[in-house]
């Protein structure tokens, strides 16, 4: 029996950079040449449009956490801290191209254009997506962690046999790179050569598990070289990197490359949601010294340093930012007018005899309650 040496697959990854690939440092300097990982700055028009883009996004953020704290919202996952990742995700994709996004990923549905009343009425309640995914080529976020990169890498096939270039941007988390749904996507997005790019945010913590407890890899980037595609590890913080790596990862899979495994190494600022206590998992001297790593402040003093930034600048952004938290104040203060019957309109193609039943045995319970509403309510 002849033991023939296997010839090792072209295009098998190597390892991830050891550290993180940066290219500003959190006092706004310039990193060292070594830590750019071999990929060029992204011009500077471009990273001031990424400011203005974080800083809008940063000011929604805290408006929708305040307006969930006044009741007007059941839920919302905040990616303060995380703006860096989840703008680069939105730039550096083509209009056409897909994103896949997860519950914590709003800011990037706001970048890519989607109406802010439409995306919020999902988390007040209202309706599980109020806009259409066609119109902005971005997928419902994904509540159960990681279905949504299996999606994106049967849509990217799909598409790819259809004889388009369609590029798909799977967003997850640390803890939902733990689900075998994620190991599943990225096992077949490599063997079927998907053009899709896996953005994992690392932001330490899956709920209250620290991201210890989640995997021994070195880097969660590592694990592109087991499933045969490339992988990098960024700076989740710096803009500047996170946009150069993603846009580089897109135009490799849309030149028939395949996919991309990429690890944004960054740090939730705010609780899990709103029904969280991150005191009771992490210690606050923790998020200050990510604090120190923000985001924003550190991309406009790279800026400002090269005269791409000033004090009139600094006031149209908070213009529009204010702007934007102002009209989504007033939507969701607005009390919706909601039709409990809607629950079972577009749940099947066609009409279903057990639906219809419950249907109309609901609609008689409101019949019959609206007296005692119109009368004063219940006693
Ligand atoms: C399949 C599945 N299992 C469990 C949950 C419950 N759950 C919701 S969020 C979460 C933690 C996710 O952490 P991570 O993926 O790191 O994302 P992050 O919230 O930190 O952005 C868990 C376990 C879920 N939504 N779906």
């Amino acid at each position: 029996m002849s033991h023939d040496v296997v010839p090792p697959r072209p295009g098998t990854a190597t390892l991830p950079t050891e550290q993180p690939i940066r290219f500003i440092e959190p006092n706004g300097e310039l990193a060292p040449g070594d830590a750019h990982g071999g990929f060029a700055l992204p011009p500077i028009a471009d990273l001031v449009d990424m400011h203005r883009r974080m800083s809008v996004a940063r000011r929604f953020d805290t408006q929708v956490t305040a307006l969930t704290r006044q009741g007007r919202l059941a839920t919302y996952p905040s990616a303060l801290g995380q703006e860096a990742a989840e703008i680069a995700a939105s730039r550096a994709l083509l209009p056409g191209d897909w994103l896949f996004p997860t519950y914590r990923d709003t800011i990037a549905l706001l970048d890519r254009g989607v109406n802010a009343e439409s995306i919020l009425s999902f988390f007040r309640g209202d309706w599980h997506m109020a806009f259409d995914p066609y119109e902005h080529a971005v997928a419902p976020q994904s509540t159960p962690l990681a279905t949504q990169a299996l999606h994106a890498v049967g849509f990217a096939t799909a598409a790819t046999r259809r004889g388009e270039d369609t590029v798909c941007l799977a967003m997850l988390g640390d803890g939902a790179s733990s689900e075998g749904d994620a190991h599943e996507a990225f096992n077949f997005a490599s063997v079927w050569n998907a053009p899709v790019v896996f953005l994992i945010q690392n932001n330490q913590y899956a709920i209250s598990t620290p991201t210890r407890r989640q995997f021994a890899a070195r880097t969660l980037a590592d694990r592109a070289v087991g499933y045969g595609m490339p992988g990098h590890y960024v700076d989740g913080n710096d803009a500047a990197a996170m946009l150069a790596v993603l846009r580089d990862a897109v135009a490799h899979a849309r030149a028939g490359g395949g996919p991309t495994l990429v690890e944004a190494y960054t740090y939730r600022i705010e609780s899990h949601t709103n029904s969280d206590d991150p005191t009771r998992y992490r210690e606050d001297d923790e998020r200050r010294s990510w604090q120190e790593r923000d985001p924003i402040a550190r991309l406009e003093k790279f800026l400002e340093a090269r005269e791409a930034f000033g004090d009139e600048d600094r006031l149209r952004v908070q213009e529009e930012s204010e702007h934007l938290a102002a009209s989504t104040r007033d939507a969701m203060n607005a009390t919706p007018e909601l039709d409990p019957l809607e629950i079972f309109d577009h749940v099947y193609s066609a009409e279903r005899t057990s639906l219809l039943e419950q249907r109309a045995f609901l609609e008689a319970e409101l019949a019959s309650a609206e007296p005692a509403i119109g009368s004063g309510g219940a006693r």
